[in-house]
């Protein structure tokens, strides 16, 4: 654990996959670690689950940033100590072609995975710049620098989060805080229930003859992160299941 990050951590989109199981992660390595998503009664058996760990959880919408605030000003005293932050919190809506596209659905993803991102960053780098140490790590994705069929608007959201980490980088030079991004291949959490609208079977068809990564995959890699030294910045990180190939094309046709 390097010294900033004895602090708590906030963790946004935690009531499920990676976040949830990162939000464990970190808590079993001794960080109070704040837990945001919409979902109340997850985050409720997320904090509940092990009463040895230290999870707060946190009910508000990452595109919301006026109920963001009011929330983080509720925090208990242990949670306020804020020396990281996970923005995590995101989502893919269809897989349809550009040009037959929902404009619906390409606002629900620019408001959650790129402005949701932004309302949470906001609110949480001044502590962070004013305790002159801290961390960010971003997960971004492949569908960020690999493109496949109807992974457009999403892919370019999460081409919108690796272009801001390397450029928060840059603004944040010199000031104690670092930005990571962690970019995920296929994994099997709820993203794909989510991105077909519930449709469990076209979801679950998705990961036919794959192993994909699993939730701690990326947990690990994002606590990995989190505990480098403090003069060793980690800009980037791509982890894909070794059956997913990109050279054959997206298997996201589900
Ligand atoms: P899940 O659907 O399992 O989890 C998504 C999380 O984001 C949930 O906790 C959800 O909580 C939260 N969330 C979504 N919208 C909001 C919102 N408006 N406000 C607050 N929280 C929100 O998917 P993953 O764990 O797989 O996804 C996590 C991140 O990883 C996402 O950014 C995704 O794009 C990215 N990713 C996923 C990959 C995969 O194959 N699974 C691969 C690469 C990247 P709630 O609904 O309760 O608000
Ligand atoms: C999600 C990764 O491969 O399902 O960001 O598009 S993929």
């Amino acid at each position: 654990m390097t010294h900033e990050s004895r602090g708590a951590v906030v963790v946004t989109g935690a009531s499920s996959g990676f976040g949830a199981r990162t939000a464990q992660v970190l808590a079993e390595e001794g960080h109070p670690v704040v837990a945001v998503a919409r979902r109340a009664d997850r985050l409720e058996s997320l904090a509940s689950h092990d009463p040895q760990l230290k999870i707060w959880p946190l009910v508000a919408d990452v595109r919301n940033a006026d109920a963001l605030a009011k929330a983080f000003e509720e925090l208990p005293e242990e949670y306020r100590n804020v020396s990281a932050l996970v923005n995590n919190a995101g989502l893919s809506k269809g897989l349809e072609p550009i040009q037959s596209g929902d404009r619906s659905l390409w606002r629900e993803m620019v408001d959650t995975n790129i402005l949701g991102l932004l309302n949470v960053t906001d609110l949480i780098l001044p502590r962070l710049v004013a305790r002159g140490a801290g961390h960010i790590v971003n997960v971004g994705s492949i569908a960020a620098t690999y493109p496949y069929l109807g992974g457009n608007v999403y892919g370019a959201t999460k081409a919108f989060v690796h272009q801001l980490t390397l450029n928060m980088c840059a603004d944040l030079h010199g000031t104690g805080v670092r930005v990571s991004c962690v970019a995920p291949g296929m994994a099997k959490t709820e993203f794909a229930l989510v991105r077909f609208d519930g449709d469990a079977d076209r979801a679950d068809r998705l990961y036919d003859g794959v192993v994909p990564l699993s939730a701690d995959d990326v947990a690990q890699a994002v606590s990995w992160c989190l505990s480098r030294p403090p003069h060793v910045n980690v800009n980037m990180i791509e982890i894909m299941p070794t059956d997913q190939n990109l050279a054959l094309g997206f298997p996201a046709s589900g």
